[in-house]
């Protein structure tokens, strides 16, 4: 008797333990909405018109209008083949990128951007890199002050409610706090567009997206505000 009083109560707790833990998990799968779609990204044609890009990955989609806290790990914005990779690097405010140069000749990062300024002077491959911290949102364009051909872009966003568009121009942003927001879509060389949405929770909202490609990025100055000389000097 003593023995099935035991199974009896072993198994009604079993019991109530899974009925909770089940019910904390559709809990929170119904307090976040979930955003999918597509970027279609248009570029001229040789011979006039426009046409779908065959490669649409790398267009950031993200969400404007709340803030969360940093994921705590640190990107690299590396220098290689005088070329920063990436060239887009979305982060949130408050995260740290590494900079760290893969060549053996000199290279010096800089920006002017009134979001984030920063010359991290000259240093190669044998050197330790250097660290920035973005704190403020917004847009960072970022150079290197020997060569002018090195562009990248690093977008400082308010949260982590952001995704890039795989090869086909389709992306998924999930957990997203119910409310208004913003949803922009932006690359390199494009016009970002941006719509007004609300999310509700447990919804899965499909917002599409349109980016047209622009012939090319204008040129920039040198951290003094200097041009470019016209032969590339390589420091080494
Ligand atoms: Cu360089």
């Amino acid at each position: 008797m003593k023995t099935y009083l035991k199974v009896l109560v072993c198994f009604i707790l079993t019991l109530i333990s899974s009925m909770t833990g089940h019910t904390q998990d559709s809990n929170s799968a119904k307090k976040y909405g979930e955003i999918t779609g597509k970027v279609t990204v248009l570029e001229k044609k040789f011979m006039g018109g426009m046409k779908e890009k065959d490669d649409m990955s790398g267009v950031v989609v993200y969400l404007t209008g709340f803030q969360s806290e940093p994921p705590r790990e640190m990107h690299d914005l590396v220098q290689e083949d005088k070329t920063f990779h990436p060239m887009l690097l979305p982060i949130v405010a408050g995260q740290t990128v590494t900079f760290p140069n893969h060549d053996d000749i000199y290279h010096n990062v800089f920006s002017v951007s009134p979001v984030k300024s920063f010359d991290l002077g000259q240093y190669k491959s044998t050197d330790p890199p250097k660290d920035v911290t973005f704190d403020k949102p917004g847009l960072v364009p970022v150079y290197c002050n020997i060569h002018p051909q090195m562009i990248s872009f690093v977008l400082v966003l308010e949260n982590k409610a952001y995704a890039q568009t795989g090869k086909d121009g389709r992306f998924t942003i999930s957990n997203v706090p119910p409310g208004r927001y913003s949803i922009n879509a932006w690359k390199p060389r494009t016009q970002r567009v941006s719509k007004e949405i609300e999310v509700l929770p447990g919804q899965e909202l499909v917002i599409d997206f349109e980016l047209v490609m622009i012939e090319k990025i204008p040129p920039h100055k040198r951290k003094d505000g200097t041009d470019y000389p016209e032969e590339e000097d390589d420091w080494e």
